[in-house]
């Protein structure tokens, strides 16, 4: 097999009755011949010019198109074993990870939070590719994206995965926190946090390589020493402060993919923009109205890559076959101290109990592996097109009546559900098991989360977590 590698403007250009002599010597001395469409620098130029002065597309620019068909017909003319063409385009995003992998040793990690979730791990696919491209006007270095959560558990991520796969990114081409690559790169690399702003107990020994932080999550206020650059705004999603950084021929420069991966994270994030749920910011519309129309200029649309706001919907609520354990896994973030953790299961509360016949032991089992002293449970989701949110405590039983009666002074409009809680007691840990229905759907886990952290402050909270976290 050989290649003739040109564009087809250069194979095209000899159409007339030399084009045909000239590929009936070619084919004489080869087995096949395989052609690809390539645009030629001037025509991306021209098409360039004609987006930055906001004109129509010149119509002779699709030539290519043309002629495509044309050189078929000529190649089955003289040699008929021509199956087609392969339109190859190589995905940008992609070989920038094989690339960095091939590469020594890159100098700095940009990490997301540990829920790992579509504005985690796009926020810090784009970030590493803009900062090692020298896209960004505050910080420049090689830099390795890192999913913050175990390769095993990207399994669960399908709704990022789906995304993902649509430009051809697998997980063999991402990083993920237990890689040997990662873990040997760690101590000596600047960190890039994104859509957190505070290292995960496991990171937290490497707090004073924080270099960056672009976020949206209300600021803890962590990291005293000066930092490159620091964004927390709170906003709908990372996503819209990352599109903003990045000028038009930025964009169009990493078109389609981080484009396409921006606006599938606003829009996910914003849930669809919704009036019920209230997140979206009017930075988050102007940036995702700004990045529709820059996929459309350069010819791939976001409805071209065949992903719909619900699919990813699906793709997330796909929880069929998963066990309790997994679930919870699915997207945790942690507190330090005392050890807990906050997860978000996006089914009705009433689902995930019923689904799981030893659901009492399981999630006990969860908390003790994991040294967890209490968790809570986020449950948004989706019945008939309608926005619903529950939530649940698990815990000591005490802690849990306190905790709950100091939520409910929240705005969460907490409505209790019967039925579902329980007692648990599993070997000598007694556990509670509180659930109910947050009737305001504007509070998230974004929202619960300082209150937590508040509730957890109180002093006689406080005391029965002395020396508790050495557990
Ligand atoms: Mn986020």
């Amino acid at each position: 097999m050989v290649e003739i590698l040109g564009s087809t403007r250069h194979v095209s250009e000899g159409t007339g009755v030399r084009g045909v002599e000239v590929l009936r010597s070619l084919l004489r001395e080869w087995d096949a011949v395989v052609l690809y469409r390539r645009e030629s620098k001037a025509v991306q130029e021209r098409r360039r010019l004609a987006d930055s002065r906001g004109e129509e597309e010149p119509e002779d620019l699709n030539d290519n198109e043309i002629h495509i068909p044309r050189v078929i017909d000529l190649l089955k003319a003289v040699w008929p074993f021509v199956l087609g063409t392969i339109d190859w385009v190589c995905p940008m995003l992609k070989k920038f990870l094989q690339q960095l992998r091939a590469s020594v040793a890159p100098t700095s990690i940009a990490i997301g939070n540990s829920s790992a979730d579509i504005d985690s791990s796009f926020s810090a696919l784009i970030v590493a590719l803009a900062a090692s491209r020298g896209y960004l006007p505050w910080y420049s270095a090689q830099t390795m994206p890192v999913l913050s959560i175990p390769r095993a558990d990207f399994a669960l991520r399908s709704d990022v995965q789906k995304i993902l796969s649509k430009i051809e990114v697998g997980p063999e081409d991402l990083f993920f926190s237990n890689d040997e690559s990662v873990e040997k790169a760690l101590p000596a690399s600047d960190l890039l946090l994104v859509d957190h702003n505070q290292l995960t107990p496991e990171l937290a020994l490497h707090s004073h390589n924080v270099r960056v932080i672009i976020d949206h999550h209300a600021e803890t206020g962590m990291y005293q020493h000066p930092l490159t650059y620091k964004r927390i705004e709170r906003v709908g999603s990372t996503c819209t402060l990352l599109a903003e950084t990045l000028t038009d021929e930025m964009l169009a420069a990493t078109a389609p993919d981080v484009p396409f991966l921006l606006s599938a994270a606003i829009l996910t994030d914003t849930d669809n923009f919704s009036s019920v749920t209230k997140k979206a910011t009017p930075l988050d519309e102007k940036q995702y109205g700004r990045l529709l129309a820059l996929l459309k200029s350069c010819g791939r649309p976001f409805e071209s890559f065949g992903i719909t706001y619900d699919d990813i919907l699906h793709a997330r609520a796909d929880v069929r076959g998963c066990t309790t354990e997994q679930k919870l896994r699915s997207d945790l973030k942690e507190i330090a101290d005392p050890r807990a953790g906050v997860a978000v299961v996006h089914c009705a509360v009433r689902d995930f109990i019923s689904d799981d016949p030893h659901f009492a032991s399981n999630i006990a089992a969860f908390c003790l592996q994991k040294s967890y002293h209490f968790l809570v449970l986020m449950f948004p989701y989706n019945d008939d097109g309608a926005v619903r949110r529950d939530g649940a405590f698990f815990g000591p039983p005490t802690f849990v009546q306190q905790l709950s009666e100091y939520i409910f002074q929240k705005p969460v409009e907490a409505a209790p559900i019967s039925g579902l809680n329980a007692d648990i007691t599993v070997g000598p840990s007694q556990w509670a098991l509180r659930c109910f229905q947050i009737r305001n759907l504007a509070i998230s886990r974004k929202q619960m989360q300082p209150w937590l952290l508040e509730f957890l402050q109180l002093p006689h909270v406080k005391a029965q977590f002395v020396g508790a976290s050495s557990l």
